[in-house]
């Protein structure tokens, strides 16, 4: 039978190149994002191995969400892997200095988004008794780092939803797990500066971080164990990043 997986934050980093890898895997898609060019670049290279269908939607939007995951044409309303992946930093700085405007965005996209996303397409898991939720957590949501309090916070919040989803499905037989990953160069970094590429680079300097694919495979084995097996939660680091604020660099 083959299965479909709904994955937001499709056009970038993670949440593209676990698309890629399902795809490989012969799984369909639900490729979710705001880029449409990118979902329909992704649609048109992944369209040659699986059945694809796209959803540009922002998940701050609680409405909007769960239209665009309701309009689901018949053959793709079935979801059997949802992976809840959207998501970013905004912003590295004291508590005391950040913006308002920066800890809205990411606790709406990061957990407020993560949960409208969930709601729309956890009823039809529960129906049939039969379903895998994935939720990309990060190793800030297992430890605090200076300046990094709101984005911390917000992957905290991933952590006790996931748990928290767990002990709710128990009963009806849907498999939640955490993936925690460290350090992964992606547009991540580039997006928490605000464009500044310098700076984004700085991040990963003379070390080598995960890779995006580094994370799907990952992924990938969570979502490709047997019935009877949950992989809870991970925490994936690179081998130079020994916790949150311990690197160790070249150069
Ligand atoms: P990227 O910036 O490369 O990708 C983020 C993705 O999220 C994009 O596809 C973006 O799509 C989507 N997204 C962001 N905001 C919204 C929104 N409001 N509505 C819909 N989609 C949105 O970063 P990563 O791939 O690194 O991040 C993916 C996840 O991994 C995030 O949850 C992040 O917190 C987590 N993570 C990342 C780590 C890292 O070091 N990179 C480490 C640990 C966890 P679009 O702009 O098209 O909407
Ligand atoms: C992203 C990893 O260490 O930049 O979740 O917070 S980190």
């Amino acid at each position: 039978m083959t299965l479909t997986a709904l994955i937001t934050g499709a056009t970038s980093g993670i949440g593209l190149a676990t698309a890629r890898t399902f795809a490989r895997n012969g799984i369909d898609l639900v490729l979710c994002g705001r880029r449409q060019e990118r979902l329909d670049a992704l649609a048109a290279e992944l369209g040659a191995l699986v059945r694809v269908h796209t959803l540009n939607f922002d998940v701050r939007d609680a409405d909007d969400t769960a239209a665009k995951i309701a309009s689901l044409p018949e053959s793709f309303r079935q979801i059997d892997i949802l992976v809840n992946n959207a998501g970013n930093a905004y912003g590295l700085m004291p508590i005391q200095e950040g913006e308002i405007a920066d800890w809205d965005a990411m606790i709406d996209i990061n957990v407020k988004g993560l949960l409208y996303v969930s709601k729309a397409v956890i009823p039809q898991m529960v129906e049939r008794k039969r379903g895998h939720i994935i939720n990309i957590g990060s190793l800030a949501g297992q430890e605090v780092y200076p300046n990094g309090n709101v984005y911390c916070a917000s992957k905290f919040a991933v952590d006790a939803l996931t748990k928290g989803m767990r002990i709710d499905l128990n009963q009806h037989n849907i498999k939640v797990t955490s993936i925690n990953p460290g350090m992964v160069e992606t547009e991540f970094s580039v997006v928490r500066f605000k464009g500044d590429t310098e700076r984004a680079k700085n991040v990963y300097r003379g070390m080598t971080p995960l890779t995006a694919e580094d994370v799907a495979d990952v992924i990938w084995f969570a979502a490709s164990r047997p019935a009877h097996v949950n992989v809870a939660e991970v925490l994936l680091l690179p081998t130079a990043q020994a916790n949150s604020t311990i690197v160790k660099r070249e150069g």
